[in-house]
C-alpha cells in the first residue's frame, strides 16, 4: 500500500516517524510539500506574496499523481484550514480516495474535524502504531473501524475508537524517515532536527502537553525518554548521511532528567561534537549544568519565559515551578558562559496590562537575549486557558467556533487583541525585534520612559530584517537556514522545479 502524506512549511517528525513504521511494515511512503512560502506562519508572512507563490494547486497534483491508497495529513491549528482547503481539492478528483487527518489539532477537536466532507478518519494521538494497523487492514480490502487512536466516519455516523496506551519504550520507533523531507528541507550540510523523548512534567495552561495529559490519563507514563544509546545510535548514522553541522534538539524541555542529560552529553561530545540548541526551563540551570551546556557544545538556549509578572506566571499560566530568581540566574550563568539565548513572550495574558508588559519589557530589554520573541497569546483549542477564557467571557462561543476551525487569528498579528492593545503589541513587537541590534543604554531609556509607542512607525519589513540580521548576527543556523530555504524555493517556484 502506498501513504501520500501531505505538509507545509517545515520538516515534520511525525510525519517522519509514521513513515519509518509504515516502511518497516512493508508499505510505501511518499510526500506532498508546499514550500508555504510567506505564509509559513514565522517571519515572513505576507498575503500577496503568499498569493503570488501559492503552491496549493500544485500539491494536489502531485498527490493524486503519487497514485496513494491513503492520503494523510498532519494538522496543527495554523495549518488546519491549508489541509481542509487541500483535502477538499483532493476529494474533488478522487472521491474515493480515504483521507486521514491526525496530530495535534484533530487530537484537540477529533469530532469538529470529522464533521468536514473531506475527511474520512481522524487519529487521536499517537500515530505509529494505529496507521500500521489501518493500512494493513486497508491492504486486505476490508477496513477495520475498531482501531484503537483512530475515529471512523461510517455510514454518517462516527466511530470513536479509545486511546491505546502511550507508546512506553521509545527505543522501539524505527529512526525517523528523514528521506521525505530531504528534497525540501536542504538537510545535508546543515541542521539535524530530532528529539530525545516525550511529553513534559508541566502543564502550563496555554500548551498543548495540558490538554494531552488530561486525554492519557491512565494510559501510561507521560514522559518518556530515549537511551543515550538510541539516540546517539541515530545521530551517528545521520552524520554518515547527512553530514550535519549543527543538531537542534526539539524536545518540550531537553534537560528535563539532569542524571540522564549529564550521561548522554558526555557521549554526544565523544561520538558527534557538533554545535546544538535545544529549548529549556530556566528552573533546572545551575553552574554545573552551564558549563557542562557550554562544554558540550550548546550555542543556544530557547527559554519560554513568556512574562515577568508572578501573578500571571504563578496563577494564569501555572509556570510557578519557575521563580524569578531562577530566570535571573539561569540567563546571568548563560551571559558568563558565553551561551547565547532567545526569549519566548506572550504578550495579551488575561488580566495583564500596561503595569505588566512594562514590568516584561524592563527585564528582557536589559537581558542579552539575540532574540526576544514577542507572540500575542493564541487561544489553542481545549487548553486550560482557553476554556478559562471561555468561563469568564474573554471569549464567546462564536470565538471558541472559529478558534476550533483554524480560523483565530493569527498569533503574530492579533489573536484576541483589540483596539489599543493591538496598536501596543504591534508597537512593542517591532521593538523586540529591533532591541538585540540596539545598544543597551536606548533599549533602557525606551523601557523605563515607555517609549514603546513610538515603535509603530518603524514598518514592519524593517523589523523583519532585524530579527533575520539578529539571527545571524549571532551565528545561530536558524537565520541561514530560514534565508537558504527561501532562496532554495524561490529558485525552484522561478524554474518551474
Ligand atoms: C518541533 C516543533 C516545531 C518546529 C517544527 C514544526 C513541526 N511541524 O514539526 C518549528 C520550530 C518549525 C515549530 C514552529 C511553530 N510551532 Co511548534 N512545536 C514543535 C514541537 C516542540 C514538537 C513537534 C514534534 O515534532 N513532535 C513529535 C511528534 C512525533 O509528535 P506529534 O507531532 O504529536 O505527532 C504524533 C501524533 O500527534 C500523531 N500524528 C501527528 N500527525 C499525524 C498525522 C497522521 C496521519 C496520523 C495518523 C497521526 C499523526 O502521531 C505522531 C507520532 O506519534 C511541538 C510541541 C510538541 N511536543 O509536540 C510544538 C508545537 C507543535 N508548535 C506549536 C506552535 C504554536 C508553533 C508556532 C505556530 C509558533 C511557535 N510557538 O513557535 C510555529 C509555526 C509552525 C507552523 N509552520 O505551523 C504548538 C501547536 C499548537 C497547536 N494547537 O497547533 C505546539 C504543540 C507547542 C505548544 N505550544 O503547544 N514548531
Ligand atoms: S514547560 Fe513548556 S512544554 Fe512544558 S508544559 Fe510548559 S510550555 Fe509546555
Amino acid at each position: 500500500m502506498k501513504v501520500t502524506f501531505v505538509y507545509v512549511a517545515s520538516e515534520s517528525l511525525a510525519i517522519e516517524y509514521l513513515s519509518s513504521c509504515l516502511k518497516a511494515a512493508g508499505h510505501k511512503t511518499h510526500l506532498s510539500f508546499d514550500p508555504g512560502l510567506f505564509d509559513d506562519k514565522q517571519y515572513l508572512c505576507t498575503p500577496f506574496l503568499a498569493r503570488m507563490f501559492d503552491a496549493k494547486a500544485k500539491v494536489v497534483d502531485d498527490i493524486i499523481s503519487s497514485a496513494p491508497d491513503l492520503v494523510a495529513f498532519s494538522v496543527g491549528t495554523d495549518n488546519y484550514i491549508w489541509a481542509l482547503h487541500i483535502a477538499r481539492a483532493v476529494k474533488e478528483r478522487r472521491e474515493e480516495l480515504p483521507i486521514i487527518f491526525g496530530g495535534i489539532h484533530a487530537t484537540a477537536v477529533p469530532e469538529r474535524v470529522l464533521q468536514n466532507d473531506g475527511i474520512d478518519m481522524v487519529c487521536v494521538g499517537e500515530g505509529e502504531e494505529a496507521i500500521v494497523e489501518l493500512v494493513n487492514s486497508l491492504e486486505k480490502g476490508q477496513k477495520d473501524c475498531r482501531i484503537e487512536n483512530i475515529w471512523f466516519k461510517c455510514n454518517g455516523k462516527i466511530i470513536k475508537n479509545p486511546p491505546r496506551n502511550l507508546i512506553a519504550d521509545l527505543d522501539t520507533l524505527p529512526l525517523p524517515d528523514k528521506s521525505l523531507f530531504e528534497k525540501h528541507i536542504l538537510m545535508r550540510n546543515g541542521k539535524y532536527m530530532l528529539m530525545t523523548s516525550r511529553g513534559c512534567p508541566y502543564t502550563c495552561t496555554y500548551c498543548y502537553n495540558d490538554v494531552l495529559k488530561h486525554f492519557y490519563i491512565g494510559k501510561g507514563k507521560f514522559v518518556r525518554q530515549r537511551t543515550v544509546g538510541n539516540v546517539l545510535n541515530e545521530l551517528v548514522a545521520m552524520k554518515e548521511q547527512y553530514y550535519y553541522t549543527s543538531v537542534a534538539f526539539m524536545d518540550d524541555l531537553f534537560l528535563v532528567n539532569p542524571r540522564w542529560f549529564k550521561e548522554f552529553i558526555a557521549e554526544y561530545k565523544k561520538a558527534i561534537n557538533v554545535p546544538y540548541s535545544c529549548m529549556t526551563t530556566t528552573n533546572v540551570i545551575d553552574q554545573d549544568i552551564g558549563v557542562l551546556l557550554k562544554d558540550s557544545g550548546c550555542t543556544r538556549l530557547q527559554f519560554g519565559i513568556q512574562t515577568m509578572s508572578i501573578p500571571s506566571r504563578n496563577n494564569v499560566l501555572r509556570r510557578s515551578f519557575e521563580h524569578s530568581e531562577d530566570i535571573e540566574r539561569a540567563l546571568q550563568i548563560c551571559d558568563r558562559l558565553g551561551i547565547s539565548y532567545s526569549i519566548d513572550h506572550l504578550f495579551g495574558i488575561p488580566g495583564e496590562g500596561e503595569k505588566d508588559y512594562k514590568l516584561t519589557a524592563e527585564f528582557f530589554s536589559l537581558t542579552n537575549a539575540d532574540r526576544i520573541c514577542c507572540y500575542a497569546l493564541f487561544y489553542y483549542p481545549k487548553t486550560s486557558i482557553t476554556e478559562s477564557a471561555k468561563q469568564k467571557g474573554i471569549l464567546s462561543d462564536d470565538d471558541i467556533e472559529h478558534i476550533e476551525n483554524g480560523q483565530g487569528r493569527l498569533y503574530i498579528y492579533g489573536s484576541s487583541l483589540k483596539g489599543e492593545e493591538l496598536e501596543l503589541f504591534k508597537s512593542m513587537r517591532k521593538f523586540y525585534a529591533l532591541a538585540p541590534l540596539m545598544p543597551k543604554s536606548i533599549r533602557k531609556f525606551v523601557a523605563r520612559k515607555d517609549l514603546y509607542a513610538y515603535f509603530r512607525f518603524v514598518p514592519r519589513w524593517t523589523a523583519i530584517l532585524s530579527e533575520i540580521i539578529a539571527s545571524l548576527k549571532s551565528g545561530h543556523p536558524r537565520g541561514n537556514d530560514y534565508i537558504k530555504y527561501y532562496f532554495y524555493h524561490i529558485a525552484r517556484w522561478m524554474t518551474g522545479a
